[in-house]
C-alpha cells in the first residue's frame, strides 16, 4: 500500500540547476574575487558530483590545481563560497523558479487521499526551504513531514543514506513508498534504500541509464498537457 511519496528537490520538483543554483555559483566566484564561471554545458559535468560544497572542492582540485590555497585551507574556503552561494540562490530563485509540471496536482491529490509527503535531497536545507516557499507557497515547507536535505547524513547520493534518514523518519518501510526523482544519481541512492522510483527526466539528465526504474517520462503533466512514457510498465 502506498503510505508516502518521497521527493527529489533540484531537478524534479523544479529545474533549479541551469538558471538557479549554476548563476548562483558564478556569482558568489565573483564575490570572492575569482574569475571562475560555470557555463551550461560544463556545469552538466559537474553536476556528477551532488552537494555544492562537494562540487565546488572538486572543480577546485580538478580544474584550478595553481588556485594558492593550501589543502588544509580548502574546507574553509568551500564553506565560506558555498555560503555566499546559498545567498544569491535564495535571491535567484524568488518567483522565478516554478514547480515542474504535474508537481503540484500529484502533491495535492497525495495530500488528499492521505498519501503521506516527504523530501530527500543533497540541497542545503535553506535553499529548500527557499524554493518551496516560493515555488509552493509561503508554507511550502509544511506540506512536507519530512525534510531530509544536505549535511543530515554524512554521504550523500547515490548512496542512500538521504532516503534511509527519510524513511526512518517517517517510520515507514521502502515497501510502502515511492521515490520520485530525476537523475541516474538520485535512482541509485533510492534503490540502494529499497524504494521504487519513477524518474522525470530533464535537459540535464534525459541521456543517463535508468534501468530498474518503475518508469521514465518527460514530465508528470498537467491535465492539459499529457505525459509520454519512454520506458518502464505504467501497469505494473
Ligand atoms: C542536487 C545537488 C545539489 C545542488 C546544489 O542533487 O546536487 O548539490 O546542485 O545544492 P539532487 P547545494 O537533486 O540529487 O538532490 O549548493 O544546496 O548543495
Ligand atoms: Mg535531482
Amino acid at each position: 500500500e502506498l503510505r508516502a511519496l518521497i521527493f527529489d528537490v533540484d531537478g524534479t520538483l523544479a529545474e533549479t540547476e541551469q538558471d538557479a543554483h549554476r548563476p548562483a555559483f558564478n556569482r558568489a566566484f565573483l564575490e570572492a574575487g575569482l574569475d571562475w564561471e560555470w557555463s551550461v554545458e560544463f556545469y552538466g559535468e559537474l553536476l556528477e558530483i551532488g552537494g555544492g560544497k562537494e562540487r565546488i572542492r572538486h572543480y577546485v582540485q580538478q580544474y584550478q590545481s595553481d588556485f594558492p590555497i593550501p589543502n588544509q585551507d580548502l574546507d574553509q574556503f568551500v564553506v565560506d563560497v558555498h555560503e555566499i552561494k546559498n545567498k544569491y540562490f535564495g535571491q535567484l530563485v524568488v518567483d522565478r523558479i516554478p514547480l515542474r509540471p504535474g508537481v503540484m496536482r500529484l502533491m495535492q491529490e497525495a495530500k488528499r487521499e492521505g498519501v503521506r509527503l516527504a523530501i530527500a535531497t543533497t540541497s542545503d536545507p535553506h535553499n529548500v526551504e527557499a524554493l518551496l516557499k516560493s515555488a509552493i507557497a509561503p508554507d511550502g515547507p509544511d506540506w512536507f513531514e519530512v525534510i531530509a536535505a544536505g549535511d543530515m547524513v554524512p554521504v550523500k547520493k547515490p548512496e542512500p543514506d538521504i532516503y534511509q534518514y527519510a524513511l526512518q523518519a517517517l517510520n515507514l518501510q521502502p515497501e510502502d513508498c515511492l521515490a520520485i526523482e530525476d537523475s541516474n544519481q538520485g535512482l541509485l541512492a533510492a534503490q540502494s534504500a529499497g524504494l521504487k522510483t519513477v524518474i522525470t527526466i530533464n535537459n540535464y539528465t534525459r541521456n543517463q541509464d535508468f534501468s530498474g526504474a518503475e518508469l521514465v517520462i518527460d514530465a508528470l503533466g498537467e491535465p492539459a498537457e499529457p505525459f509520454t512514457i519512454l520506458s518502464g510498465d505504467a501497469g505494473d
